[in-house]
């Protein structure tokens, strides 16, 4: 057990509900890190770990049909079946030797490996969330708060 600040939390319908801290994110093994996301996602930076490896630490019960991504920070969601970002999501914590920084969306942040162009799909560029706080499992679909159509993305921007 550590006593470090818990980074993300993985609750709902999961068999064992976690609470992931940064040495338990440099403890993942190799196989299970995701380096440099330059190569994937240009100008972007960072390195991390798959979801999946964290999915498999947590246990999606067998209802859990969706994955809520909740930023708490600045009250953000983004909800996803969880058979499509499965294979897809990355946590990224670090880069390099430094923590993520909130500029970059830290200190964990969310990247799909090949997502679409916003408000395109289920698996969009909005669905990178930054300051990524919980992960829910849920039994259809969760929050979702992207914005729905052209003009509340170009408001949601002007905020940032
Ligand atoms: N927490 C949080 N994450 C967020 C958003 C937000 O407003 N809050 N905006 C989303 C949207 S609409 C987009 S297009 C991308 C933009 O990521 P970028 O700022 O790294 O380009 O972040 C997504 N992640
Ligand atoms: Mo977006």
């Amino acid at each position: 057990m550590s006593d470090s600040p818990v980074l993300l939390r993985f609750e709902g319908e999961v068999e064992r509900p976690l609470g992931v801290t940064l040495e338990d994110l440099d403890g993942i093994p190799e196989t299970d890190r995701v380096r440099d996301v330059s190569r994937f996602q240009p100008g972007r930076k960072g390195d991390g770990v798959t979801l999946e490896s964290l999915l498999g630490r947590a246990g999606p019960r067998l209802g859990a049909s969706h994955v809520t991504l909740h930023a708490d920070r600045d009250d953000f969601h983004v909800s996803i079946p969880l058979d499509l970002i499965r294979g897809q999501g990355v946590v990224v914590y670090r880069v390099g030797e430094t923590p993520l920084d909130v500029e970059h969306g830290g200190p964990v942040r969310l990247l799909i490996r090949d997502p679409s162009v916003c408000q395109s799909g289920e698996l969009d560029d909005c669905a990178n969330v930054k300051y990524l706080s919980r992960i829910e499992l849920t039994s259809g679909r969760g929050r979702d708060t992207r914005p729905p159509d052209d003009e509340a993305h170009r408001a949601l921007h002007a905020r940032q």
